[in-house]
Formats: structure tokens, sequence, C-alpha cells
């Protein structure tokens, strides 16, 4: 097998564009040679006359589900898309039908702002000018880099970016450059997920692996559901909507914990419990208080798995008082976790937390699920353990209905195969959320900042690879900062991009590379989160214009660096999804995999063993010979690994610790509203921004209670303008109680668009976002101190 999927909990643990048209004429940089052609073709094609195939298919974006979309080709145009019918649904699989977005997938790949030639950039970095090139200069220009820069430099010089647009594939450029990259000296790698990366880091803290989620249908068996910071309506995650619709309709009663009146509260919700952000712990807390002060806790559960609940049930070496309970009934800070403490914390009516923790402790089995949205944030590794200690606390874990909650991954999903990326010769590996200090002084980082391998690096940053990801400067935290580093072309001395569309990243590239769709080549899709199967992606037409694949150019960059063979194996990229589709048979030999031509027939593989699955199930019914695989070999509440390391930030038991740019910071006095992010409906993050069918679907708006616009004399639909130190952003605002007063919200991922000042027009949130670290090095985009004023 080649590489795992990112997304499997166990490779976790074991490695682990600018807007078209007006907002392009406002921003200074752009003007130079790269003009989007609105008169070229790929607008609306013409219907074709002729018979149409109807091909079952999927896309391969990082979107959270995986599709059975149906296209419509005629005469080698994609001239509708349908989805799956009713009729066809499998009950123990079922693959979803295809969203908003999926609806509108021809507007991607149909779409006049498409890069249509490579380009080499002629301005300054950043500017924005480019100009266009053949193929053979550009891939002779990448050869000559990767050469330079490796010999220069060494070879730990190279990066390839956060990129994350065809991850939903088994195939892509991103892990083909990888492989090239190891061909001829090596990479830097990174590791940490910036998606989930904080719950998975934690999660294994509790219950010694990340895997925790049971299968999906187990969920009709529970009494409550409790989706906590968790909005599938738009998230999608597996198909986790399906099952959450027909818990609905068979009476299971569903809670929502959101400062966000999510569409999922709206479309499942008998309960919406709003509350701060970053203040999810002293929640847990004080219903953790009102079970245990009930006596509701499951205490032969805890006496029989569990370590660290009270103080007869210690790790050895911790002195007296450091038990959770001893925590809960402030017998140390004599500070007991009230419901009426927790309400001065969280806004959440002490009422509340006494039914809503009454109700989870009686309603067995109840299913408390994490989303990944509470652990984007600078405490996320606490918020994340405290959700895997609920569970014990009430006997959940182990049992059908239940959920041992933390990370969710399911232990039982399988992937088809990836390409080798073979051995990588740099050893030093960073976490993710450095990669800018390694641009800038690659000495400041060292394992105390998450480098992993080595003790040290031994090259800055000096050549990024960004292909399939708008990373580089939208996605990640603080653009402000992180653009001025990438403008230094004494820093990073080469960039190689390529995408469909000129993205705020795209504009920092050296070499600019009009990538092919996922229509218009092979791939394997797989989903995310639940659905154990995967989907053939077909090349449906053919490119437009000049676009090529990755694996294309690559390819012959690779011929220019004497590695052709070796990196190619002689293979198409079709023969490379043949020869995936082989690994995965030889892999599992009991699957019954189809080979490529069956499956050429059959389109999508549902792999055995996808029948009911429960986390724990073993170590529950027979505790004797089935250890949890932690230092104890049991359920984590205290955690010795963490008493150890002696950081406050990240306490031995799960408890409430104040964030900073969390609402009790003395920089809410200058910025008193705290800003999160979520990911909306018509986009998989940045992807699909440009679509004008999208842009129908949800506007770019600043959600703002009434009781925080009013003072500020803002109105619906007022420009206002959202600031801190990091940068600015205008944008209209959504007065709305569907958030929590205090807080202000953007959908994530809108392209950012600085008008000559700097200040951005597009409503992208990273210009206000932090690049602080969680206590174990993850990422924090959504803990952020902001201030709004009408513009
Ligand atoms: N439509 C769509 N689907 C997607 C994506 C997309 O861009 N668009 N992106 C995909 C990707 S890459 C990922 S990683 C996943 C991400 O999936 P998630 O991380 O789960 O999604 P988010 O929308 O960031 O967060 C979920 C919810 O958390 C809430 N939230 C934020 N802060 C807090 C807090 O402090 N406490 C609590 N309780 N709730 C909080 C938000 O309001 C939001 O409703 O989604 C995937 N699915
Ligand atoms: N404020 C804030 N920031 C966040 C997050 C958040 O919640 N809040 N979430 C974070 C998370 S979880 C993630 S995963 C990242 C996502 O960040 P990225 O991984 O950068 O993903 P996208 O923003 O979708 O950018 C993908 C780019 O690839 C292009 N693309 C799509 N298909 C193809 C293709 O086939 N070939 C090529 N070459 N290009 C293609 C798209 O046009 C798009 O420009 O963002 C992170 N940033
Ligand atoms: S974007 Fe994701 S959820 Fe929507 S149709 Fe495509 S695969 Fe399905
Ligand atoms: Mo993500």
């Amino acid at each position: 097998m080649g590489n795992p999927n990112p997304r499997d909990p166990r490779a976790v643990l074991t490695r682990r564009s600018f807007v078209a048209g007006s907002a392009l004429a406002a921003v200074p940089f752009v003007a130079g040679t790269y003009v989007s052609d609105a008169s070229a073709q790929a607008t609306t094609p013409p219907l074709p006359a002729g018979g149409e195939r109807v091909v079952q298919t999927c896309s391969t974006f990082d979107c959270g589900g995986k599709c059975d979309i149906r296209a419509h080709v005629k005469d080698g145009v994609v001239t509708r898309i349908s989805t799956r019918p009713d009729a066809d649904l499998d009950e123990h699989m079922p693959i979803m039908r295809a969203c908003v977005r999926g609806r509108g997938y021809r507007r991607f790949v149909y779409n006049a702002d498409r890069l249509k030639y490579p380009m080499k950039r002629v301005g300054r970095r950043g500017e924005g000018r480019f100009e266009r090139i053949t193929w053979d200069e550009a891939t002779t220009l990448i050869a000559a880099q990767m050469k330079r820069i490796g010999e220069t430099y060494g070879p730990g010089a190279r990066f390839v970016h956060n990129n994350t647009a065809v991850s939903g594939g088994a195939f892509s450029g991103h892990t083909m450059v990888k492989r090239l990259l190891n061909l001829t000296g090596g990479h830097l790698e990174y590791y940490h997920s910036v998606s989930m990366g904080n719950t998975a880091a934690i999660t294994p803290y509790t219950y010694g692996t990340a895997a925790t989620g049971n299968s999906l249908d187990t969920l009709l068996d529970s009494k409550l559901i409790i989706l906590w910071g968790h909005n599938p309506t738009e998230t999608i995650f597996g198909h986790l909507n399906h099952y959450l619709q027909r818990a609905k309709d068979k009476g299971i009663r569903i809670v929502v914990v959101d400062p966000r009146y999510s569409d999922t509260v709206a479309a499942y919700a008998d309960e919406w419990v709003p509350l701060l952000p970053t203040t999810d712990n002293a929640l847990m807390d004080a219903m953790a208080y009102v079970i245990v002060s009930e006596g509701l806790q499951d205490q032969k559960f805890l006496d029989t798995y569990c370590i660290g609940f009270d103080e007869v049930h210690m790790p050895e070496g911790v002195p007296p008082g450091e038990s959770w309970k001893s925590y809960l009934l402030g017998e140390k800070d004599g500070t007991p976790k009230t419901p009426d403490w927790a309400e001065r914390i969280t806004r959440v009516p002490a009422a509340t937390i006494r039914h809503l923790a009454r109700e989870y402790a009686v309603a067995k089995p109840a299913a408390l699920i994490q989303g990944w949205g509470p652990q984007r944030h600078v405490c996320g590794e606490r918020t994340a353990r405290g959700g895997s200690v609920l569970p014990a606390l009430t006997g959940n874990v182990g049992i059908r209905g239940g959920w041992a909650c933390g990370y969710g991954g399911i232990g039982n999903r399988k992937f088809p195969a990836s390409p080798d990326m073979l051995a990588n010769p740099v050893k030093g590996k960073i976490n993710i959320t450095t990669w800018t200090e390694a641009v800038e002084d690659a000495s400041q980082i060292t394992p105390t900042t998450g480098l992993r391998g080595a003790e040290k690096l031994d090259a800055d940053i000096r050549m990024i690879f960004c292909l399939a990801g708008n990373y580089m400067a939208n996605q990640n935290p603080d653009i402000n900062a992180t653009v001025k580093l990438l403008e230094d072309e004494r820093k990073v001395e080469f960039i190689v991009c390529s995408d469909l569309y000129f993205t705020p990243s795209a504009r920092y590239a050296d070499v600019l590379l009009p990538e092919t769709s996922f229509m218009e080549r092979w791939n394997l899709g797989a989903t995310w989160g639940s659905g154990n199967y995967f989907v053939l992606s077909e090349k449906l037409v053919e490119p437009p214009f000049e676009c090529r694949s990755d694996y294309e150019w690559l390819a012959e960059v690779a011929r220019k660096l004497g590695v052709e063979q070796a990196f190619t194996l002689g293979r198409s990229e079709k023969d490379w999804i043949a020869a995936l589709v082989e690994d995965t048979r030889k892999a599992m030999p009991s699957e019954g995999v189809p080979t490529f031509e069956e499956l050429l027939v059959r389109r999508v593989h549902k792999f055995a063993g996808s029948e009911s699955y429960v986390a724990f199930e073993k170590q529950i019914r027979d505790p004797e010979n089935n250890k949890f695989s932690t230092p104890s070999g049991k359920i984590e509440i205290f955690s010795k690994r963490l008493y150890d390391m002696k950081n406050p930030a990240i306490p031995a038991v799960p408890r409430y610790v104040p964030s900073p740019e969390g609402p009790s910071d003395p920089l809410a006095a200058r910025y008193p509203l705290q800003f999160i992010t979520w990911k909306g409906k018509n986009r998989a993050n940045s992807t699909m921004f440009v679509s004008p069918w999208m842009k129908q679907v949800q506007q770019q708006r600043l959600w703002i209670n009434p009781l925080d616009a009013e003072p500020r004399g803002i109105h619906q639909g007022d420009p206002v303008r959202v600031f801190n130190d990091r940068g600015i952003t205008v944008v209209p605002a959504e007065v709305t109680p569907r958030i929590i007063p205090g807080v202000v919200a953007l959908q994530s991922a809108a392209w950012w668009a600085p008008d000559r000042d700097g200040i951005d027009r597009g409503g992208c949130a990273n210009v206000l976002t932090s690049r602080r670290r969680t206590p174990l090095n993850g990422n924090s985009h959504q803990t952020n101190l902001v201030e709004v004023r009408k513009a």
C-alpha cells in the first residue's frame, strides 16, 4: 500500500485565488499581462446534438462528502449534473446525493476565469503581473530551480504546501510532487492537519487512539444526540446527515451546542445551546459537576475502565487532590464548578446546564459528538479532551447508541491505495503551523516548537510547491504577516503554483500553471468521516485551453531531471489509477475489490466489513483481555503524560482555562467581540469561490447580533469594518439573532481582495486571524478578538 489517507486517524497517529471581474479592478497589483479573458470560450457550452451519456462519477474535493454524481456528457461536453436516484439508496452504505455545490460543478469547470496557459511572473512577487510561456519553458524552469535550490541549500529547502483541494482523491499532484522531490534528494515534510489536528493529537491521551467513532447506523439506538460545535448540514461529514434525518424521524432528541444557530440547528435540533467560543470546557466542567454532585455518574464504569476520576483511582506518583472529581468539587482551588460559575463564563443559563447534564447522564445510551470547529481554537486540545471524558463519566463508551467522542475516526474504515511517495531522505518534519518560521529563519524551529525527526533544520524554505491549494496566502492565519514573507524574494526564491483560478495564493507564484479539473482526468474518490466506499472519478471531457494535469507536467520535469522512468514507472495517469485499484485488491484480498475493468462498469466499490461497528466494544465487554492503548491500559481521565508536561495550558485533567483572545482577555477592552468562522454550503474552503451560481447561494456577510449591532448604529446590510491589530476587512452586516451576543462570524475562505490601502474588501477572515499556536503546537484560526464599526 502507498501512503495512508490523511483523513484516516490511524494515519494521523503513525505519521502522519483574486476575485475576478470587479474586485480585480480594485486591486493595484493586477493590471499586467494576466488578463481574465471573459470573451474566451468555456462559458456556457452550446447544447450539443447527438446522444447523451450519463456517467456515474464523483469529484475529488476536500468537502466532507463523496457523492454519487451523474454527469450528462454530450459531444465532449458536460451539459448537466444530476445525482443518485432515490431508488438506488443502499441503507447499509448510503452513498450520498449531491449537495448544492455538486449540482453546480459545471460552473467550476466551465468558467471564463479559468487559468488557460502556463505563466511566468514578470513584476515584483505579489504584484500580479504575469506573462504567457510554453509548457516546455515552464518545465525547464522548474527543473532548473529544483536542482539549483537543492544543490545550493540542500533538499530540505524544498517544501510542498498544505494543499487539500484534491485530497478527496487517491491520486494528486500534491502527492506526486513529493515522489519527484524524494527521487531527487528529498523535501521538507510537515505533519499536523489544520482541519482536525488538535483533536487528533489530544484524543489518544484519553483513549490511546483517535479512532473513537462508531459506525453511524448505531446512532439510531441513541436516546439523545448532542452535536457539539458540529454543523454537518453544511460540512457533510460522510453520511451523517442521512442518519441524523432518520434519528429525527424516529423522535430521538437532538441538541446542538454552537455559538451560531447553524443550519444544523435549523434542520435537526430540538434545542440550541449557544455559548461563547472557547468557553466549552466551562460548560463541560459544570455538566460534570451536576452529574457528580447528584450522583448520576456511572460509578461502576469509572471504577472498571478509567483512571483519574477520583482520588482512589490515580496513577502512581501523583500527590493528592489532582483527580477530576477534586477539581470539579473545588477541593483544591475552593471553586466548585457549579452551573452558576459556568453561566458567568459561557453565558449558558445555569438551569440549561443542569437539565442538559441530567439529560445526558440518564438518557442512556447518549451520543455526544464533537465537530472540529471548537478544536480549531487555541484551546482546541482542551475542548476535545473535555468532550472525550464526558462519555466515560456516563458510561457511554463501547455501547451502541453511545459515542466515545474526541476526534471520532471510525476504526473499520478502509481506503483505496494511494501512490508511493518513496522514502524521503530529509528527516526533519515541521508542524505545518511553523512553515512561516521555516521561511523566515528555520533555526527558530526546535523539538519544543514541534520539530520531529531531527534536532534542527539544515535550511530555510527556499522553494514552495503550492499545487491545488490556497493555503499559502488565503487560508493561512494572519494573511498580512504571511504575504510580507512571501513578497521577500530573498527568502523563498521560487514558488510554483497550480490551480484553475487566479487565487490570492496564485498571485505569489513565480510559475503559475493551469491545471485540469477533476472532470478532465482519472482518479478514485473516497469520502471521509464515514462511508466505506470508493468511486471512480472518470475523465469525462478533454482539458480546455492548454490546461494540463499536475502529473503530466511533473513527468516532464522528471524527464528533464533524468528520473522520468523512476517517477512515472512508464504509467499514464489512467494507468496509475488502474494500478491503485490493483494495489487495493492486493492489500485487501478478501474484500472483493473489482479490477479496474470491472470498476469501469461498476463505478463504486463498497468495502466489506462496513457493518455496524462500535469503538472500544471489546475493551468494555472483556476488559481483562482488551486494554486501552494508553500507558495505564485504561481510559485516562487523568493523564500522567500531560501532568508531566507541566504546562498549565494543557492540564492533566480536562478543565476550563481562559484563552488568550477569549472573552476574559484584557484585550477585550479594545476588541470586545469574539470572531469565529464556519464552513459554508456553497464552497469547499475557497474552492468554487468564483462560481457565480454559488455566490447566489449564500452571500459573504458578517453575522452580528442585534444587541451588538444596535449600539454601533449598524443596520441590516450596512457595510462594516471588522478589525484588530492584524488587519481590516469590509463586508456587509447580517444583523441576526442567529449568533450569540458578543460574537461575530464570517464564513471562512472568501478570497482576500486588498485595496490600495491594504484593506480587504472581500470578507476574508484570515486578515483577522491569529498564528498563535496551541499548547501542542497546533493551529488556532478560530480564536480572535475584533471590533466592528460602520464602514
Ligand atoms: N460545505 C462545506 N463543507 C465542508 C468544508 C467547506 O469548506 N464547506 N470544509 C471541509 C473541511 S476541509 C473541514 S476540515 C471540515 C470542518 O468541519 P468543522 O471544523 O466541524 O466545521 P466548522 O464550520 O469550522 O465548525 C463547526 C461549527 O463549530 C462552531 N464553533 C466555532 N467555534 C466554536 C466554539 O468555540 N464552541 C462551539 N461549541 N462551537 C464552535 C461553528 O459555529 C460551526 O458551526 O468541513 C469540511 N466540510
Ligand atoms: N479562517 C479560517 N481559515 C481556515 C479554516 C477555517 O476554518 N477558518 N480552515 C482551514 C482548513 S480546515 C483547511 S482544510 C484549509 C483549506 O485550505 P486549502 O487546502 O488551501 O483549500 P482551498 O481553500 O479549497 O484551496 C484549494 C485551491 O485548489 C484549487 N483547486 C481545486 N481543484 C483543483 C485541481 O484539481 N487542481 C488544482 N491544481 N487546483 C485545484 C481551488 O481552485 C482552490 O484555489 O483552510 C484552513 N483555513
Ligand atoms: S461538494 Fe462534496 S458533498 Fe457536495 S456533491 Fe460534491 S462530494 Fe458531495
Ligand atoms: Mo479542512
